[in-house]
C-alpha cells in the first residue's frame, strides 16, 4: 500500500502588532512665559536645555510644534500632566495629542 503525504492545509503567520502612536504637540499662547515652557518641557518631556529652547522657539514662531511620539496612554497622560503644570500657575500653556498618520 503507498502511504500518501497530505500537506497541512493552513500556514499560520505571525505578525507583530505594534500600538498605533500619538503626536504630543505644543500650542503658542500669549501669556506663558518662555521660561516657563522650557521648564515644563525639561520636566515632562526630559529634554535637555537646549532641546526645550527650539522646541518652545518653533511653537513661538510657528503656533505650534511636535514635541514626540508616544502610545495614546503616555501621549495623553503627558498632555494632561504639562497643561496641569500651566494651569496651577494660571497660565493658558496648551499640549494636546494627535494621531500619527
Ligand atoms: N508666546 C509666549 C510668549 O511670548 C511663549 C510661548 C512659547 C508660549 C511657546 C507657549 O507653546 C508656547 N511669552
Amino acid at each position: 500500500m503507498t502511504k500518501t503525504l497530505v500537506k497541512p492545509q493552513t500556514k499560520v503567520k505571525t505578525k507583530t502588532q505594534r500600538p498605533p502612536l500619538y503626536k504630543v504637540i505644543l500650542l503658542n499662547d500669549d501669556y506663558t512665559p518662555r521660561e516657563f515652557v522650557v521648564q515644563v518641557l525639561k520636566a515632562v518631556f526630559r529634554m535637555n536645555a537646549d532641546q526645550a529652547y527650539r522646541v518652545m522657539m518653533t511653537a513661538h514662531t510657528k503656533g505650534a510644534c511636535v514635541i514626540a511620539v508616544y502610545t495614546r496612554d503616555v501621549a495623553e497622560t503627558k498632555a494632561k500632566e504639562a497643561t496641569e503644570l500651566g494651569k496651577s500657575k494660571g497660565y493658558p500653556l496648551f499640549f494636546t495629542t494627535e494621531p500619527e498618520e
